[in-house]
């Protein structure tokens, strides 16, 4: 039974516990969260390189599955230039390109972030500088340094490679490297470029759509 006090114009207990006194400090627990979660955010780049197989899908997909990390969100895409291989094997030509991504993951997770992705689209590593479906490599992660053995930031040959450089350059025009050289700067000591060319297919920035 219905307690004598209950009226059609009254809040039933339920009501009262949904958003009853204790819902509010939830709410604001959630919002506070999410900001500090913004807050969190790190701009952090990425060299993207390919070349077996369909180097263009493969590039499309891994920006793709980048996004898909709940912890990663792709801001910017360069343009894709296709660009002789630097070291390793005799070896066909690679398409590489660069994205800016903000991310909650710190710098280590980044990189476990990146490699599943590289797994995820079937790499398989045989000889280090290797023909691969897709690498997947940090170039900068704001403006840190990070000197770990399975991880460096920069990465280590960015400023020898106009591969890296150039498309880099696009999506982090303004960027400083740790050392206080800006990436057109950088990429001056290396000219003259060869062997890197843009193409004219481009690589598109995921779906904002749920998949
Ligand atoms: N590692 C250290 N720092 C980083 C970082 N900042 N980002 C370690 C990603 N990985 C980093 O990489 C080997 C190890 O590097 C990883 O286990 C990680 O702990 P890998 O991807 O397994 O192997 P890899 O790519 O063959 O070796 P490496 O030394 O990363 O090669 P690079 O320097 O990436 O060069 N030519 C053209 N035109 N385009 C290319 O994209 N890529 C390479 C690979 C060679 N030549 C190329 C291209
Ligand atoms: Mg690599």
């Amino acid at each position: 039974m219905r307690s004598p006090l209950w009226s059609p114009g009254a809040r039933s207990p339920d009501a009262v516990r949904e958003d009853g006194p204790s819902a509010f400090p939830q709410a604001r627990r959630a919002a506070a969260s999410n900001l500090l979660a913004m807050w969190r955010e790190r701009f952090a780049f990425l060299g993207l390189g390919s070349n077996v197989e369909d180097r263009l899908d493969h590039l499309q997909d891994a920006v793709d599955a980048l996004n898909a990390d709940r912890r990663i969100r792709v801001d910017a895409v360069s343009s894709v230039y296709e660009t002789e291989p630097v070291g390793g094997p005799q070896q066909g030509p690679f398409l590489n390109l660069a994205v800016r991504v903000a991310t909650r993951h710190a710098p280590r997770q980044l990189l476990r972030a990146c490699q599943a992705v590289e797994a995820k689209l079937g790499r398989v590593r045989t000889v280090r500088w290797g023909p691969r479906t897709i690498d997947v490599d940090i170039l900068l992660y704001d403006d840190r340094t990070v000197r770990r053995r399975r991880l460096q930031i920069p990465h280590p040959r960015l400023t020898e490679r106009a591969f890296a450089l150039i498309p880099l350059i696009e999506v982090a025009p303004g960027q400083i490297l740790p050392d206080g050289r800006s990436l057109p700067a950088a990429l001056a000591k290396i000219a003259p470029i060869e062997g890197v060319t843009m193409v004219g297919t481009q690589v598109h920035m995921p779906s904002q759509a749920p998949s």
